[in-house]
């Protein structure tokens, strides 16, 4: 954590529906590249400013770690790390920089279309299918509700008709995959986007200047694109 780097190091998502929008928000801001053969690493030309491009869920980590200094990645992610660390009384690592504008989703529990909804309480006892089983656990907590969460890493919303699980918390967007699956959103854990992640406290090398000078940039594109 202490290690002193003039470069700074932003992770972003390699594919997937993050990884076009990052690199385009960074190219707005100024920022080119050149690839490394492995498409893992780019190199920064014009500013000492590096990407590595990895799975969205290996972003919190790589900031724990200290192995990345900003992450692009979506709000859900971030917040089932900060979830996960609270439950184990660990501090927080990373801390939400600025709110990006794109990759807006919820996180909504959904229930079969045919459940007559009452409210929270009705998933007393019963068995939630989820990828985000810290947010889940902690709103259920906060809710003083007491249900089973049933771990699942992809393909939530076919747990209810495998018999996996009673009711799901999964990302929602169009809403179009809970209704092909016979269930219905019924309330939201949390607004999601894409966030810029960040230190909790302050770079104290060559890296602070750089980070004040992409958030300057970051600003005025943000800006401009409202
Ligand atoms: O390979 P890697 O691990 O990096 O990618 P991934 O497959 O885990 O993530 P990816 O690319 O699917 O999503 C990255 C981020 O995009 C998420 O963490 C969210 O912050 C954000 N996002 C925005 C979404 C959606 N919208 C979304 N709709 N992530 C997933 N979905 C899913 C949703 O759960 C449903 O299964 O897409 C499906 C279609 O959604 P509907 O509601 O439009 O039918
Ligand atoms: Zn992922």
């Amino acid at each position: 954590p202490a290690a002193v780097r003039d470069r700074l190091r932003i992770a972003i998502q390699k594919s997937g529906r993050l990884g076009e929008p990052s690199r385009a928000l960074l190219a707005s801001c100024g920022l080119d590249f050149r690839e490394s053969r492995d498409r893992l690493f780019c190199y920064g030309e014009t500013l000492p400013i590096d990407l590595l491009l990895v799975r969205d869920d290996d972003i919190p980590g790589l900031l724990a770690d200290g192995v990345c200094d900003l992450g692009i990645v979506g709000r859900n992610v971030l917040a089932e790390q900060a979830a996960g660390r609270a439950a184990e009384a660990l501090p927080e690592v990373a801390r939400e920089l600025r709110t990006l504008g794109f990759g807006g989703c919820r996180l909504d529990i959904a229930v079969p279309d045919g459940w007559d909804w009452s409210g929270p309480a009705q998933l007393t006892g019963r068995r939630i299918a989820t990828s985000y089983p810290h947010l889940v656990r902690q709103w259920l907590e906060g809710q003083g509700i007491a249900a089973d969460v049933v771990l699942l890493s992809g393909s939530v919303e076919i747990a209810p008709r495998l018999g996996q699980a009673d009711v799901i918390c999964d990302l929602v967007s169009s809403g179009a995959t809970l209704a092909a699956n016979q269930l219905r959103p019924v309330l939201t854990l949390l607004q999601s986007e894409a966030v810029l992640a960040g230190p909790v406290r302050a770079f104290t090398d060559a890296r602070a200047e750089l980070m004040a000078l992409l958030l300057r940039r970051m600003d005025g594109v943000l800006r401009l694109r409202d």
